[in-house]
């Protein structure tokens, strides 16, 4: 019997552990009924912006902090700045640099990160999109004076990185992804950070920002503790802190593609100082809607990416019916600053209308401002932006961040972040 039983498990198993297979037909999404943004938990309805921010923020912002990202545990020892160059020559005389050092301190422990910055010279107090990088400050640009990256960056054989170290021969090699001149062109900055300089995106919370607050014989936080994401969103924050003083810098807007989308939007959400907020192809754990089930779901993004978020969102993996929240409360908590969410469509992995849909379901929240959102809930043709306080977009093409991206964005910002 007992041989029976154990014959029958190691049939079962492969069915039962096995991830199903990612789902892109829109007919099998499940019919689910989406939390209301404002309803509170407790049944009663939201009906004007002091109850939104008084009783129904509040409680969504909790759920997303013990739940979904993680709490940040304590405050920080200390922190300081070192802004250590500074020059008024890069891009042909056109842009001033700035090279700062953010070094944060718990127990007696320290990380430092760099921030580099590009503002125009034609413009005293510039607008900057603050944004992290993934394989260092010297991707996103040819500029010699920016140094390489000694922090850990992921392996990619396209760029010769093996041994997560990266080498001059990776100078530039980003530099699609940031329309640097563009944004001078247009009267604004660059302010940006490798992501692996505040957080190594690797399931060991050995290293990084989570360390720092690890109370003796810790080794990893606790369960509705911060994950990843949460680390970088807190990185955000503390460069807000210098830019925030700045005097060459006015409006910051968070910007992030991808994994680092999903930084933006949790960095916009926890931090009222950012100006406006833009998820580049965010997807699941982003933008998207987790409850379609579409592409990425939670249950894979957990099991792909353990460390991204709080142990407490495991639950919800192929479990998602019982999240008393989506992800169009996220971005809701960012009302009713400007908000743009942009797809790309051959990037069905993160779910370009669960992106939509999210965007299109907070935009009653900024109603309660007066503030115009996506009204319809149809989604745009490809390549035709909706633009208002709440943006949307699906560029053709793929997972990335173009040129045409940024031109959408700068557009927008001239016009609605002020
Ligand atoms: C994928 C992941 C996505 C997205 C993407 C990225 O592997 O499944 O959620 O974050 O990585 O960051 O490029």
């Amino acid at each position: 019997m007992k041989n029976l039983i154990t014959i029958a498990i190691l049939l079962l198993s492969p069915m039962i552990f096995a991830q199903p297979e990612a789902n892109y037909d829109e007919s099998k999404v499940p019919k689910f009924p989406l939390p209301d943004p404002l309803t509170t938990f407790s049944g009663n309805p939201i009906a004007n912006k002091t109850q939104w921010e008084e009783n129904r923020r509040f409680e969504i912002f909790q759920f997303f902090e013990r739940q979904v990202y993680g709490k940040v545990p304590d405050r920080l020892d200390e922190y300081s700045f070192k802004l250590w160059e500074e020059s008024d020559d890069a891009y042909g005389g056109k842009a001033r640099r700035k090279q700062v050092a953010i070094s944060l301190t718990k127990n007696k422990r320290t990380i430092t990160y760099n921030l580099l910055i590009y503002l125009p010279k034609g413009n005293p107090k510039a607008p900057v999109f603050l944004g992290y990088n993934f394989y260092g400050n010297h991707t996103v640009t040819d500029d010699p004076k920016v140094p390489i990256t000694k922090a850990w960056v992921s392996n990619n054989e396209s760029f010769g990185i093996t041994d997560h170290k990266a080498t001059e021969a990776t100078r530039g090699v980003r530099k699609h992804r940031w329309a640097i001149e563009k944004m001078l062109d247009n009267g604004y900055g660059l302010a940006t950070i490798h992501y692996g300089e505040v957080d190594p995106d690797k399931n060991d919370f050995s290293d990084g920002l989570h360390q720092l607050f690890y109370k003796d014989g810790q080794v990893k936080p606790k369960t509705n503790e911060w994950g990843s994401i949460a680390a970088w969103a807190f990185g955000l924050s503390k460069a807000m802190d210098y830019l925030e003083n700045d005097t060459n810098i006015s409006d910051v807007i968070v910007f992030g593609h991808s994994r680092l989308g999903k930084a933006a939007l949790w960095a916009g959400a926890t931090d009222k100082r950012f100006a406006g907020v833009i998820s580049n192809n965010s997807g699941c754990g982003g933008a998207a809607l987790s409850k379609r089930k579409f592409g990425e779901t939670v249950a894979r993004i957990n099991n792909s990416f353990p460390h991204w978020f709080a142990g407490s969102f495991k639950k919800y993996g192929n479990n998602e019916r019982t999240l008393p929240v989506d992800q169009h409360q996220l971005l809701a908590l960012v009302a009713p600053r400007p908000l743009y969410v942009a797809s790309a469509a051959e990037d069905r992995w993160a779910d370009p209308k669960g992106e939509f849909l999210s965007a299109y379901h907070a935009s009653k929240v900024y109603a309660l401002y007066g503030k115009q959102g996506i009204d319809s809930p149809e989604m745009p043709a490809i390549d035709q932006p909706l633009q208002n306080t709440v943006a949307y977009h699906i560029r053709s093409g793929k997972h990335d961040v173009t040129d045409y991206d940024w031109e959408q964005y700068i557009t927008w910002a001239k016009t609605f972040v002020k």
